[in-house]
């Protein structure tokens, strides 16, 4: 499997919650590479771009954009082999009942919708998602110095 890039939100929940420095080293010490992060608070035809290929019409829509948009959240775009599956394993399932403890989902959160953090679910989503949160120069190109050990061939 090549390497991804994916989106990874820390919605309002987390960054009122100051769960942000907890969250992102999760992702650091698992060995993804945090290529852009950023402090922002979503406007909300950004917010309907993110969600509403997706979602709009579900029940839950009107909730999720009034929660994503009400307070600053964190992006981070991460690249790593398998980055866009592994991060979803490490965030944990929807639904912070079934999220397994371990998890972010299963360790900071009570309630589906303020479920702590987003993240793409497809290489097509992630590079939409990345495109609408990340300008080009927003995405950093780097060497981690533990390259050779977290990929051995
Ligand atoms: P995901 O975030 O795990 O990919 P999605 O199904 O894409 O889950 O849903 C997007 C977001 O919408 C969820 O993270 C959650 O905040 C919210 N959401 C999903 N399902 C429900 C629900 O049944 N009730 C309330 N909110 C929901
Ligand atoms: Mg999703």
């Amino acid at each position: 499997m090549e390497t991804e890039q994916t989106l990874i939100l820390i919605k309002p929940d987390g960054v009122q919650r100051g769960l942000v420095g907890e969250i992102v080293a999760r992702y650091e010490r698992k060995g993804l590479k945090l290529v852009g992060m950023k402090l922002v608070q979503l406007p909300l035809t950004t917010a309907e771009a993110l969600y509403a290929v997706h979602h709009r019409g579900k029940p839950f829509y009107e909730t999720l954009i009034r929660f994503i948009t009400a307070a600053p959240i964190v992006a981070l775009a991460v690249e790593g082999r398998n980055a866009i599956e592994l991060v979803r394993t490490l965030n944990g399932a929807t639904n912070p009942l079934a999220a397994q403890p371990g998890s972010i989902r299963g360790d900071f959160s009570l309630n589906v919708t303020h479920n702590v953090v987003h993240a793409s679910d497809s290489p097509e989503n992630a590079q939409r998602e990345l495109g609408i949160l990340f300008a080009p120069q927003e995405l950093y190109a780097y060497q981690r110095i533990d390259e050779a050990v977290l990929y051995p061939q």
